[in-house]
């Protein structure tokens, strides 16, 4: 009797060590690209990071390709909510199905260049977000960055919004974006990264958007899109993110570890992506695309023709998120 009761209690001991001393030092953590991108890239730089400041304590495992969602990347932050996943690196597109407010970001030319960018997730704005995303049951750490958005087609070079008239265009997540592309004259159809290329190798779709970095390292030149315009129209950050059950049973020191190297990989990634972009575009027109830059004349009419987008999400996103990040562009 008595050894049967120590055998229980070690048994439990030892399952009990199990799931907290190994089981429970490993996370994973969920994005969309690999490393063979920025993206992924950053995942893993947080990774590194946290393994080597933890003393190999900790261990985040990333899972590219959106596979903890089975490639379904506008669900990824309801499983990361459910616990299915414990953490990610997530686009503000794949998330803003379930934090509206995201969709600030994908508001097509609130922001005209880098600069914008970081003054709304470096200010109020970005607290604000954050903010948001918290009160949907997750901690947001650190920013990150996909990048400005350019679109490309099959077809002929887009200089006009007459250009993408009928033309069948690929785009991800939020339903914002059959908003921007309608207002267009196009015709958007919705669907996951993982069926992009398929569609772009078959003809399905004429046409797709999304970062230079994403164009250059998934070599969308070889599935026929010959032309390129670079409109800038909008750019998506990349948010550092954990988990609200995860996060409350890690003891602060393991937390000031996470955001620190969160923080310092978001940085790290930012930086590397935009010192590539140069590089990027010029091996793009060494490939033989052909890419169109706009006149100050040109951008003008696609700002217009799409801001009835702006008139149709303010409400949905907050109009104190939107003055909020206008304020920070202004200054
Ligand atoms: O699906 C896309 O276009 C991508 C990879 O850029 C995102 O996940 C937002």
């Amino acid at each position: 009797m008595k050894l049967t009761r120590c055998l229980t209690a070690l048994a439990a001991a030892a399952a009990l060590s199990a799931t907290f001393s190994v089981a429970a030092r490993e996370y994973s953590v969920s994005t969309v690209l690999s490393d063979a991108f920025p993206w992924g890239q950053a995942a893993q730089k947080w990774a590194d990071l946290v393994a080597e400041r933890s003393n190999g304590e900790i261990t985040l495992r990333v899972y590219p390709n959106a596979q903890l969602v089975a490639g379904d990347q506008t669900k990824e932050f309801s499983a990361m909510r459910s616990g299915l996943i414990d953490m990610a690196v997530g686009s503000t597109i794949n998330w803003s199905p379930q934090v509206p407010e995201l969709n600030l970001f994908s508001l097509p030319f609130l922001m005209a260049n880098s600069a914008d960018l970081d003054a709304i997730t470096q200010g109020e704005a970005g607290k604000q977000a954050f903010a948001a995303i918290e009160k949907r049951g997750i901690v947001p750490l650190a920013w990150g960055e996909n990048g400005f958005r350019e679109i490309s087609n099959s077809s002929k070079p887009v200089k006009t919004p007459a250009d993408l008239s009928g033309l069948k265009i690929r785009v991800v997540g939020s339903p914002l974006f059959q908003d921007t592309f309608t207002a267009l004259g196009a015709n958007p159809t919705q669907m996951s990264w993982a069926d992009a290329k398929p569609a772009l190798t078959t003809g399905a779709v004429d046409g797709q958007e999304n970062p230079l970095s994403v164009f250059d390292v998934a070599r969308v030149d070889q599935v026929g899109q010959k032309y390129l315009t670079l409109w800038h129209y909008m750019a998506d950050p990349l948010v550092f993110a954990v988990n609200q059950r995860v996060w409350k049973q890690l003891p602060e020191a393991d937390r000031e570890i996470l955001r620190q190297a969160a923080i310092d990989a978001g940085e790290w990634e930012i930086e590397l992506s935009r010192s590539a972009e140069a590089k990027r575009l010029e091996d793009i027109r060494a490939r033989g695309v052909e890419v169109t830059e706009l006149s100050d004349a040109e951008h003008q009419a696609f700002v217009e023709a799409t801001r009835v987008v702006h008139e149709k999400w303010a409400p949905k996103i907050g109009a104190e998120l939107i003055e909020a990040a206008r304020t920070a562009i202004a200054e």
